[in-house]
């Protein structure tokens, strides 16, 4: 592992805001994180992928209904129809921005694993306490709890509270799960680097739940469909 000396926690470099959506989405997680978490230990969730796995997967018939075409993505325009439908309220400017923000394979559609990211960040984004008496956030109560606890394991890994899991937290949450096992430091290297595609050593949430729908399996069954490559 290169020489991660030097400065300890060298503040905020590379952890600046690019877009106005990662600016919004990184106010909305310090709002979440003075809640604090749940999360006692990567562990814990680690036992939970297999629930979380399932709870995402029934997401399929929602992604199939909104994808009217059935081209096995959404675009722009059944995404806006989508949000309607799920009285999700955001402006146009909003939902190209998280539309962009999501296609990461950049094909101008989303495909299930983007859907999901996706529907997570809005999820993260109306947790605004405007928003609080409403029982459901965005219309899909079972789905959102899962959200939650999507939400709970950022908030977790993210001990400096700044919106960001750095390589050190993300060290820090495996070390305390496997007290001192000389392999959990090379596990939390390749977690973290399957996490921070962008390579910039902080990983925000969007980028995490890119690394989650890998984690639990989900992008390699959306790919089997989608083979035009
Ligand atoms: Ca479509
Ligand atoms: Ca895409
Ligand atoms: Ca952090």
């Amino acid at each position: 592992m290169g020489g991660a000396l030097g400065k300890s926690e060298s503040p905020r470099k590379g952890s600046m805001p690019e877009t106005k959506l990662e600016a919004k989405m990184v106010e909305a997680m310090q709002r979440r994180e003075s809640q604090g978490s749940s999360v006692k230990s990567f562990n814990t969730i680690i036992l939970k992928f297999p629930k979380i796995d399932e709870s995402l997967r029934k997401c399929k018939a929602i992604f199939e209904q909104f994808d009217e075409d059935s081209n096995g993505a959404i675009d722009q325009e059944e995404l806006k129809k989508c949000f309607s439908k799920l009285e999700i309220s955001f402006s146009e400017e909003e939902i190209n921005d998280l539309f962009e923000a999501c296609d990461i394979n950049e094909d101008m559609g989303m495909k299930f694993n983007e859907f999901i990211v996706l529907l997570c960040v809005v999820y993260l984004l109306k947790n605004d306490p405007a928003a609080l008496h409403a029982k459901s956030r965005i219309g899909m109560p079972k789905l959102e709890g899962t959200f939650e606890t999507l939400v709970d394991t950022f908030v977790f890994l993210d001990k400096n509270k700044d919106g960001y899991v750095s390589k050190n937290e993300m060290v820090q949450a495996i070390n305390e799960t496997t007290s001192g096992e000389r392999s959990s430091g090379r596990i939390a290297m390749k977690r973290f680097e399957e996490m921070d595609w962008d390579k910039n050593g902080m990983v925000n949430f969007k980028e995490f739940l890119f690394a989650f729908t890998r984690w639990v399996g989900i992008d390699e069954v959306d790919d089997e469909e989608n083979d035009e490559a």
